[in-house]
Order: structure tokens, then sequence, then C-alpha cells
């Protein structure tokens, strides 16, 4: 639009354009990406017209309204870091009264039940509230994880445009990410300048603290996550990814003693808070106490903060009992996001510690209206809703020791195929696989590779005895092949033997640090590709979505270069496209409303003209059919 405007200028055609020109015609940059993002959008929408929804299911739900929040949110912890730093932070958290709660509404819960599809827009309507209701929360966990990934793929919107936004929503409140250590927020291990310059950035763009983990508890690769958030300026909260159960004397290889000799390890590398990471959800009340009895006894100085998932629906027991042995923080969500794979609820350890010496200090009230626009906003994600097939938790999980968003993913997986039945099988297979590969932590990425491993016994019919027997000959889905090679890192014990050597025989293996023999990224080669290719050079962020995922970063670009800012969209409009006669507004920004209605679309057979009112004046747009 720029270049359009420049060359349309009539001092420009004269030929009378000298060097004050820009200065002087500031009108030059009154451009019109209105526009363009308005037709780019129709073309969104005649698209989803002519070839249909993105969802098998309707969306019936409406959005839920959100009374607004005037004024300033009150003060809540993110003043005490800002003006006390990391240090200061950890010291307000072990010197609190009360029991600190983490909301993972905006990120691990929706992970777990809604396939990670809440879109940016769902979120920013509620932030304010959070920010003036729930400003006692010791953080939101609003990033990381499968976020950054499922935004930029499904959602087609920009993770980083997600972090800002929510943060200039919510200045009060701590926000928190999940990084997966080496993996940062993808499934592989990344060359150390790229962890440390995504963590450098995440920061700028508003990022305050770091839950670093590593799927093995590969202490290298853990210092590393540690390392690059703690350099960046941020909060280190490095985890104890937990697996097993310390409360059991027969299970001997992740014992307290296992567990205890790690936290060492991290406190000694100056993680300002400890986590214990509950992936699964398997850590009992009675392993809680345990557990966080004796972290709290050797580490005085370091809060504690504990993370579940409430799969087998032990969580507000497991959170509370957590509490009553020392820890500072526990994770919960928002009871209508809550339970089953997800985190427990925030209204039921609210309620439970009310008037005891762990009170939250959050109204309960306040929590119900929270609660009540989840309700409705779960609505609109019904067609990726794991309730349409999973209907309640289940204790299987202490067995199978399936990660709360795999759960899920399995399930669904298997009732997708129309094989409900199967889910059993896997389960079974998944604890079979997981002995055999010397029982891991499982967790991204391992609990992937755990689970390829599965799905392979149950579609060759294979047991654990045979694939033990025939490694040699059999042809093993890659990312068991490269969790052998030691791609991902070492695992607690060392590798299975002698099921490695027969899988690998002669393939190379990777000693020690995966990232330490992977040639650092070179940056700026990456910014000049990329700005050759799409025209413009990219912004630190979008250099960083590259490198992190290049082929989903190249196709979220072009998907945006063609149907423009798709996030400003309702969510039932983005799934479904508009019904005929539907008239709508569309906000690009604020102070610039599309008002647009939909017409009706042309016969035609691989071209249809679709016909809309944009602000009252007819367009048409061309959309080619897919199917
Ligand atoms: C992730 O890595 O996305 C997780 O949620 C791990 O628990
Ligand atoms: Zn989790």
């Amino acid at each position: 639009p720029f270049l359009q405007n420049v060359l349309a200028h009539p001092q420009f055609l004269s030929g009378a354009a000298d060097t004050q020109f820009i200065d002087e015609n500031p009108e030059l940059f009154h451009l019109r990406p209105g526009q363009n993002r308005a037709q780019k959008l129709l073309h969104y929408l005649g698209h989803v017209m002519v070839n249909g929804p993105s969802t098998p299911l309707p969306v019936k739900a409406k959005a839920a309204l959100v009374e607004p929040t005037p004024g300033a949110p009150p003060a809540g912890l993110r003043a005490v870091l800002q003006r006390e730093g990391p240090g200061g932070f950890a010291r307000a958290l072990r010197g609190h009264r009360g029991l600190l709660l983490t909301d993972t509404t905006f990120r691990d819960a929706h992970q777990s039940l809604l396939a990670t599809r809440v879109r940016t827009r769902d979120l920013a309507r509620i932030a304010p509230f959070v920010s003036h209701a729930l400003s006692p929360l010791c953080s939101m966990e609003t990033w990381g994880g499968a976020t950054f990934d499922v935004a930029m793929r499904f959602l087609h919107e920009c993770p980083w445009e997600r972090l800002r936004e929510l943060r200039r929503l919510v200045p009060n409140i701590p926000f928190q990410m999940l990084l997966r250590g080496a993996n940062a927020v993808g499934y592989t291990n990344y060359p150390d300048n790229v962890v440390h310059r995504f963590c450098e950035v995440a920061v700028a763009n508003g990022m305050d603290i770091f839950r670093v983990f590593d799927a093995l508890n590969y202490v290298p690769n853990l210092l590393l996550g540690v390392e690059a958030a703690g350099s960046a300026g941020a909060v280190v909260e490095a985890a104890l990814s937990y697996t097993g159960d310390v409360a059991d004397p027969a299970r001997t290889k992740y014992s307290l003693e296992y567990y205890l000799g790690l936290a060492r390890e991290l406190v000694a590398a100056g993680t300002h808070v400890l986590c214990i990471k509950d992936m699964a959800g398997l850590l009992t009340p009675a392993a809680a106490r345990l557990l966080v009895g004796a972290l709290r006894e050797q580490h005085p100085e370091v809060p504690l903060h504990v993370h579940t998932h409430d799969t087998a629906g032990a969580g507000v027991a497991s959170m509370l009992a957590a509490a009553q042995a020392g820890a500072d923080v526990v994770d919960v969500a928002v009871d209508a996001m809550s339970g089953m794979t997800s985190q427990p609820s925030m209204g039921a350890v609210v309620a439970c510690a009310r008037g005891t010496p762990l009170d939250t200090g959050i109204d309960l009230q306040r929590v119900f209206e929270y609660s009540e626009y989840w309700e409705a906003a779960r609505g609109l994600y019904a067609a990726f809703d794991c309730t349409a097939t999973m209907k309640s938790g289940n204790a299987d999980v202490y067995e199978n020791e399936i990660p709360g968003g795999q759960y899920t993913n399995l399930h669904f997986q298997a009732h997708a195929m129309g094989l409900g039945h199967k889910f059993k099988e896997v389960k079974k297979a998944y604890t079979e696989a997981n002995k055999l590969l010397g029982d891991l932590i499982k967790v991204t990425p391992t609990s992937k590779v755990v689970g390829d491993l599965a799905q392979f016994m149950v579609q060759n019919g294979l047991s654990r005895e045979e694939v033990e027997a025939r490694a040699d000959e059999l042809s093993f889905p890659m990312s068991v092949v490269e969790f052998l090679q030691g791609h991902i890192g070492v695992p607690p014990g060392g590798f299975p033997e002698p099921f490695r050597s027969k899988v690998l025989k002669d393939l190379p293996r990777v000693e020690g640090r995966p990232g330490a023999s992977l040639p650092p990224l070179d940056f700026e080669a990456l910014g000049r590709e990329l700005g050759a290719r799409h025209g413009a050079p990219p912004s630190p962020e979008e250099l960083l979505s590259a490198a992190l995922y290049p082929k989903v970063y190249d196709e979220f670009h072009s998907f945006r270069s063609t149907f423009g800012p798709v996030a400003c969209l309702g969510t039932r409009l983005f799934l479904e496209g508009p019904a005929i006669a539907e008239e709508f507004e569309v906000e690009l920004e604020q102070g610039k409303t599309l008002h647009i209605k939909a017409l009706t679309h042309g016969p035609g057979a691989g071209q249809r003209e679709v016909f809309f009112e944009l602000n009252g004046q007819l367009r048409s747009i061309l959309v080619r059919e897919t199917q």
C-alpha cells in the first residue's frame, strides 16, 4: 500500500520529488491497509463459505458478554518483581502468608481439554477481568508448551502478538510460561543461541517467569534453559519432572532420593523457584506430603511451586496436601476449564482453603464469574473438546502414567478412528513401551517416543517380549530411533540395553548434551533469507518463529498474506464462516470496524464468486473450490 501511495502522488508522478518529499508529505504514511485487510478477510470468509467449515461440529454456543473493568487493576506480585527483581520476587513468595495460586486457564487447561485451540480473542476478552478480580494470583500461565506451535499452525495467529496483547491487558499479574529446556517451545533440541535469543525476546514481549523442564530430567539440558531464562533477566523456575510414586518403596528408580538429588543440582544452579511438575497427575497426597516436606526441609529459602493434572480426580487433595507440607504456590484452572486431564479446580482449592492458614485471598464470588465466562467460551470450541468422547477422569493413569495432554490426544485418536475400545489397548501398550525403553519420565518429547512405540506395537500386534526379541529386525518409528541415538539427551540410569544396541546397530550416537554439538544458528543469514522470500525484513519475533518452526512459520506467513488478520474474526465466524444474509462486525483495530453482510455465492465449478456487503458497498470475491 505504501508504494502505491507514493507512486500515485502527483508530485512523484511529475518527477518533482526530492529528498524532502517524504518529510513534507506525511499523508503518504496514511496507509490504507484497512482496504487490503478487509479484502483479505472477505476472501477468508468466502473460502469458508464455499469450502466448508474447519470443524466437523457446528458451533452453537455464543460468546459470553464481559462487563467492562474501568480503572487500573490493583497492584499484584508483578510490581514486586519489577521493583525487587527475581530474587526479591522469590523472597516475596516465601514470605507470603497463605497459599498462592497460578492460573493455568490460558495455557495448560485448554492444551489439555481443547487441543490448545483457544484463540487470543477469547483470552483477551476475559484478561482484564482476571487482572482486576484475581489480582492476588502468583501468576497466570499464558504461553509456552504447545500454544506457540498451535497458534500459528491452526489458529493462524501470531503467538508473539498474543503475548503482547495479554501483557497490555494484564499489567499487574506475573506471566509464566513453560519452556521445554533445550527444546524451547518445540519438539527437538535447538542450538543454544536459539534458546537464549528466544528467552530474551520473550522477556522483551512481557514474559516474567520461565518454568524450565527437561523430559529426561537431564541436567545439562535443564541447565541450558536455566541459564537462558536467567540471563534474560526472568524468574527461573526449574522443574523436577515427576513420575512414578515416591511414596511406594517398591518403585526405586524415581525415588525420593532421586528427586532430592536433582533438586540440589537445580538449587545450586541458582533457580529462583523450584517446581514439581507432575504432568500426568501421579503425585498422590501421600507422595506430595513426602516430597514437598523433604524439599521444604532441605531448601528452606526456595519457594516451591507444584503443578499437577487431575486425570485420576485426586488433584485438589494433592494440592492441598502439598500446601500443608510447605508448598508456596499450586497450579489450578478455573472451574469450567478444570478437572479430568486439566488442572484441579480453582474454585475448589479457594473454597477448601478459605478461613484456614492456607487462605488464598481470592474472592470465591469472582471465581464463579470467571468460570461463567469460560463455560460459555468453552462451548465455542466444542468441536475440539475432549468431553465429546471422554466422559470422566480415570485412575488408570497411575498405571500408564500418560501425561494429561497426551492422554486426551490418544483418547481422541482412538475414538476418531471409530475404535474407542482401542484406547484400552493403546494404554496397555504405552505401559509396555515405557518398560521397553527403560522406564522413562514421560512428557514432551519423550511422551511422544513412548506413544509412537505403543502405537507401533498395537498396529503390528507385537508384545513387549516380541519387540525385545526382534529388536534388530523391526523398523521402529523415527522418534524411537532418534531417542536411542541420544538426540534428546540421556535418561536417568542410561539407555536400555541390549535393546538400544539391537535397534541402533551401527547408527551414530550423540554423546552427552545434544545441543552442545549443534552449530549456532546464523540469525543474520536467516533474516536475509526471510527478507528475500517475504519482501520485508522479519521482526526479531518473526525471526524466532521461523527459527523454531521453519515450515509452520512459512505457511503461517503465506496464510496471513492471503487471508489477512483472521484473529480479528469472532470464533464462530472463524471456524464456521457466516450464514447467508448474516450481518456482523469485525473490529480490525480500535476505532476501525468493518460492517459485513454475507450475501450469496454463485454457482460454478472450480471458482465461485461470493458476494458481500462491506460497509454498505457491494464486493465480490473469487474463491477457488478445494474439493
Ligand atoms: C508441554 O510440554 O506442552 C507440556 O504441557 C508438558 O507438560
Ligand atoms: Zn501440565
